[in-house]
């Protein structure tokens, strides 16, 4: 069995997901990954977990794809293996995924963050897409997230330069939801988790997938998406318990179904 690079704690309705390959940064391997998939794919089927967090170390939320493993890799690995897959299973997690993100966040470990819904960030982190750097060019999402999340402009900046930025700048860009002290990083993100699961869970993961139809459809059929999604939580016990308690003015007690 390979070494455990994904710690898992629970916090009441909220998983929290920690990368641990702290000798590398938390550079992405395919076995960091396929567990991080795995652990993932649990969570959300979990009717007890209603939110995730995902975090790295004090140092790095990961330093990028594992560049010893990459430099090994001829392109039909990436097909056979296959390396993406995992990235793949992440992207379709229906659960919301906060990303709790201190020190860097480089190439892959920018766009795993970016494969998350919400960034909180601390004050020190750092943010870029290096991949120029070492002959090559993100592979995970880099040019479509990040364009999406800061526009064409600033995207090619980095992307071409290389070059980092940090908390404060990713905050005025779009692409991090809030900057905090770095202690308080994680307990940012869990204090947001916590809000966000006490809301009704199907609702929330409804909500999600409609704003990240936002991303890929046109406005059209986003709206479309919008509406069924909507007419669909009339079927819900949340909604009636919902709009019930409003009536009654007391708080709401949403049980997910
Ligand atoms: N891969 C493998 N090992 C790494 C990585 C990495 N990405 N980043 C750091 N390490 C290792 C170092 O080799 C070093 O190991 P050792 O102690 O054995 O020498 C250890 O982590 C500590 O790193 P440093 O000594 O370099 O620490 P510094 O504080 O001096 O520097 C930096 C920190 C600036 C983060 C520096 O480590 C660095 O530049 N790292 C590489 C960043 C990078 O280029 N990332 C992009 C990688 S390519 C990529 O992500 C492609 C994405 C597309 C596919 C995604 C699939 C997963």
């Amino acid at each position: 069995m390979s070494e455990p690079c994904v710690l898992v704690e629970r916090k009441g309705y909220v998983a929290l997901i920690r990368l641990h390959r702290p000798h590398v940064l938390n550079a992405l391997n395919q076995a960091l990954m396929k567990q991080l998939a795995d652990r993932m794919e649990e969570m959300d089927r979990d009717d007890e977990v209603r939110v995730i967090v995902l975090t790295g170390s004090d140092k790095a939320f990961a330093a990028g794809a594992d560049i010893q493993e990459l430099a090994g890799m001829g392109p039909t690995d990436f097909v056979t293996q296959p390396y993406f897959v995992d990235w793949e299973r992440i992207r379709r997690i229906s659960k919301p995924i906060i990303a709790a993100v201190k020190g860097y966040a480089l190439g892959g470990g920018n766009e795993l963050a970016m494969c998350c819904d919400m960034i909180v960030a601390g004050e020190t982190a750092k943010f870029g897409q290096p991949e120029i750097n070492i002959g090559v060019m993100p592979g995970a999402g880099g040019t479509q997230r990040l364009t999406k999340a800061i526009g064409k402009a600033k995207a090619m900046e980095l992307i071409l330069t290389g070059r980092m930025i940090t908390a404060e700048e990713g905050a005025e860009w779009g692409l991090v939801n809030r900057v905090v002290p770095d202690e308080h990083v994680e307990g940012e993100a869990l204090d947001l988790a916590q809000d966000i699961a006490k809301k009704p869970p199907v609702a929330v993961r409804l909500a999600k997938q409609a704003i990240n139809k936002a991303q890929e459809l046109t406005l059209e059929q986003g709206l479309q998406f919008e509406q069924h999604a909507f007419y669909l939580l009339f079927s819900s016990e949340d909604q009636r318990e919902g709009m019930q308690a409003f009536i009654e003015k007391r708080q709401p007690e949403f049980k997910g179904k």
